[in-house]
């Protein structure tokens, strides 16, 4: 039976602090996405865009930018991933910026919980996205998500998916992390989320990192990935707003990739952050894509096993 998956694009910046990453669903799709996921087998439906309210582009009020737009847009990224899953549908959020993941992870925690299904989140950043208003050096909520995610956070955004918290940080394997601010390193330690960062990386190799991640997953683990595309290092993926320096490779992100196709428990998958405002010929939606294709298991030769 062919792999039913849903585009869904959210074309907004609202929770960044650049302008850009709204053009990031419309690169993905120049960048063929849909035929290359056509190729792999899968049948694609493209939903289109969602709609919400323009990026005001205020400063922070109380520790948040835009908190009643980004709160818009993750109400509509909430119900139309939520639909799809219901359809039985694999949802791919075309984003926008990660504040998104708030809506998207809340509804596919929701539909694990109808289900009876164990969920686990791959977070693929090289930020770890667990400010809060109190501890956030910018104010901008897509430095948020996992934090709101995991009930720390403005209320319409912990409430989102209607049980708070949405997920357990126990359910989180953060992979690439290399920029984390102060106040959010102590956080993160005391809430004990599992991150494998880029020194952890550099000294046991991707393939063991991501063993790790994805061990103990069964027959009812459904496999949220979160791909924030400033995971890859900035010289393969110049098309991002936060770029950091010193990612994981070209080929090591592959494999990243490729093992997870191989767990064959994804379920639900962001494509965030993609700015084409500062991309070179669309080079970053196009590995992006790339790798894409190996999540959806596109191998070189034939698939082991
Ligand atoms: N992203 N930690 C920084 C902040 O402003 O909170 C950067 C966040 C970047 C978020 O790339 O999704
Ligand atoms: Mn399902
Ligand atoms: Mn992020
Ligand atoms: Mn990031």
């Amino acid at each position: 039976m062919p792999r039913l998956v849903s585009l869904i694009g959210a074309p907004t910046d609202v929770g960044a602090g650049a302008r850009g990453v709204s053009m990031g669903p419309e690169a993905l799709r120049v960048a063929n996405l849909q035929p290359v996921l056509e190729r792999l087998g899968c049948q694609v439906l493209d939903r289109g865009n969602l709609n919400g309210p323009p990026n005001p582009w205020q400063a922070p009020v109380d520790g948040y930018r835009h908190l009643s737009e980004v709160v818009a847009w993750n109400r509509e990224v909430h119900t139309a991933v939520y639909h799809e899953l219901q359809a039985g549908r694999l949802p791919i959020l075309l984003g926008g910026d990660h504040c998104l993941g708030i809506g998207s992870i809340s509804a596919v925690a929701r539909h694990c919980r109808e289900q009876g299904k164990k969920l686990r989140v791959l977070w693929l950043d090289a930020h770890a996205d667990f400010n809060t208003s109190l501890i956030t050096p910018s104010g901008n909520i897509h430095g948020m998500p996992v934090a709101c995610l995991c009930g720390h956070g403005p209320a319409p955004l912990v409430e989102l998916g209607g049980h708070v918290p949405a997920i357990q940080p126990s359910w989180v394997r953060q992979i690439g992390i290399r920029s984390v601010d102060e106040g959010e390193k102590r956080f993160v330690h005391e809430m004990g989320l599992e991150v494998f960062d880029m020194r952890y990386i550099d000294e046991m190799g991707m393939r063991h990192t991501m063993e790790l991640a994805l061990a103990m997953l069964d027959a009812h683990t459904h496999l949220h990935v979160s791909f924030d595309v400033d995971f890859l290092d900035p010289d393969v993926a110049p098309g991002v707003g936060t770029t950091v320096r010193g990612g994981p490779t070209y080929r090591e992100a592959q494999l990243c990739m490729e093992m997870i196709a191989d767990s064959g428990r994804l379920g639900s998958l962001d494509v965030m952050e993609l700015n084409p405002a500062l991309d070179v010929r669309n080079q970053t939606a196009e590995v992006a894509v790339e790798l894409i294709a190996s999540l959806f298991g596109k191998s070189t030769l034939m698939r082991r096993g």
